[in-house]
């Protein structure tokens, strides 16, 4: 598989902006709960576990894995979601935490073998998951202030 990585590699910080939304409930989900982020049990496990939640602006995502090699890989698009197109930001820690500071629906995968196929997928849906038109002016004040505050992950593009 890695010979299809092109490692154009680079340190981005994912920006957590919880601070910034003290006011709201955030919650800290564990994906999958004790499953985790895997190849599931059966291929609609993690639609029905969204399914039963409602998620909001400020809300992290921890994907976690323990035993083998997977991804957290976000696509950009309805489509390559469902062609499974593992294209996208890789998110390759176990542990990697992902925070959410506006509406929107985002489309999670993992790029490694046939996972995706076999069910490890998932969408997020943030408020009405429709996203704003225009990034707000704070995005960038939020993006330094997360910078003092999380750690540094390394983010893989595919080509
Ligand atoms: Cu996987």
């Amino acid at each position: 598989m890695a010979g299809r990585l092109s490692f154009t590699v680079g340190f981005l910080i994912v920006a957590s902006v919880g601070l910034l939304h003290g006011a709201c409930a955030a919650t800290t989900y564990m994906v999958g709960d004790d499953l985790g982020w895997t190849v599931p049990p059966n291929s609609s496990y993690y639609e029905e576990w969204t399914s039963q939640r409602t998620f909001q602006i400020g809300d992290t995502f921890v994907f976690n894995w323990t035993a083998g090699t997977h991804s957290a890989t976000e696509v950009s698009t309805r489509e390559e979601y469902d062609n499974c197109t593992k294209m996208g930001m890789i998110l390759m820690f176990a542990g990697v935490q992902i925070t959410f500071d506006a509406n929107g629906t985002h489309y999670f995968l993992c790029s490694e073998g046939t996972h995706c196929e076999q069910g490890q997928k998932m969408v997020i849906k943030i408020g009405d998951g429709i996203a704003p038109s225009f990034a707000a002016p704070s995005l960038a004040a939020a993006a330094a202030l997360s910078a003092l505050l999380l750690s540094t992950l390394a983010i893989f593009f595919l080509n």
